[in-house]
């Protein structure tokens, strides 16, 4: 395989690329790398593409972004000859990482727009869709609170609470377990997703759905931000999402802990009743409005 096809994909798998969206542009790009550089038959070409697609596709198995990307990339392409299928593979990346790109900045302006002036926010993990909401709506003048969870057990919460201070928005990082302590003074929830079902269920970092409940028993409204290429075309045909295991050192060292046993499941789903609205680049919508999406925006991920 292409070394920019392990690279990138090593990167995937061991989180040092993460977050739903920045995996998929890296996919895009492994997969632009490996077309610029081929050089045989048109044959051994579609193998190679083949190989690289199931290696990719096996990295991180439940943000469906990263399958939308690949099979944008490879379904679109276009041409019999070596050159004009490079070129088509090429096309077909860029324009998937531009869309992507153009995409969490639509979200922002459609959710900063959301944002009350005042506004005390809260978000979970590490999502640059809820963050760009959330930097928008400060650039625009709004004065806004955010308060936001360490995310264990990888802390992506520390990336979440040094770009938010960067940007000067006043930033109160907690642990996850006092979310219910902190709601009562929490005006709005916003995560990201990594994959929407077709019935409008979102599949986040785990903890995600605990927020979801206690922000349903407060009713404080809980906004999801996501891309419509986090949407997954399978779950209209039963398939249900894969929730990643890690492994159990990333929650504590095993060996110091004869006879205990550790799961470490990354995400969780919180289903659409617990969620007011989905901001896309689309527009924002119902949770339940989720296979309207699937149907119109997502053709491209279904294999037949
Ligand atoms: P954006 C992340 O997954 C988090 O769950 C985050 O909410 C989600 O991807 C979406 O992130 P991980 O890679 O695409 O940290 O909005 O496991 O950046």
């Amino acid at each position: 395989m292409h070394p920019k096809i392990i690279e990138i994909g090593e990167g995937i798998k061991s989180m040092k690329i993460r977050g739903a969206g920045r995996i998929a542009r890296a996919a895009a790009e492994a997969l632009k790398y490996f077309a610029e550089d081929y050089s045989g038959t048109v044959d051994e070409f579609e193998k190679e593409m083949e190989k690289a697609k199931e290696y990719l596709l096996s990295t991180r198995p439940t943000a469906v972004s990263l399958r939308n990307a690949v099979y944008y990339v490879i379904n679109r392409t276009e041409g019999d000859s070596l050159d004009k299928i490079k070129e088509s593979i090429i096309k077909n990346a860029e324009s998937f990482i531009n869309l992507s790109f153009s995409a969490v900045k639509k979200i922002g302006k459609f959710g900063a727009e959301r944002i009350r002036d005042g506004s005390v926010i809260l978000t979970h993990c590490n999502s640059s869709a809820a963050l760009e909401v959330i930097i928008q709506a400060h650039r625009s003048g709004k004065e806004i609170k955010v308060f936001n969870t360490e995310t264990r057990p990888w802390l992506q919460g520390h990336i979440t609470s040094r770009k938010l201070a960067e940007e000067g928005i006043d930033v109160t990082m907690i642990v996850d377990s006092a979310v219910r302590y902190f709601m009562r003074d929490i005006d709005i929830v916003i995560v990201g997703a990594d994959t929407i079902a077709s019935n409008g269920a979102v599949i986040n970092k785990v903890g995600t759905s605990q927020i979801a409940l206690v922000a349903h028993e407060a009713r404080v409204p809980f906004i999801v931000a996501a891309e419509t290429y986090k949407f997954s075309p399978e779950t209209v045909i039963g398939k249900l999402v894969d929730i990643e295991e890690r492994p159990a050192e990333e929650i504590a060292n095993p060996k110091e802990f004869p006879g205990v046993k550790f799961r470490n499941p990354v995400f969780d789903a919180t289903p659409p009743e617990y969620i007011d609205a989905i901001i896309t680049e689309r527009g924002i919508i119902s949770p339940y409005l989720a296979y309207q999406i699937i149907k119109e925006v997502i053709n491209f991920g279904v294999e037949s």
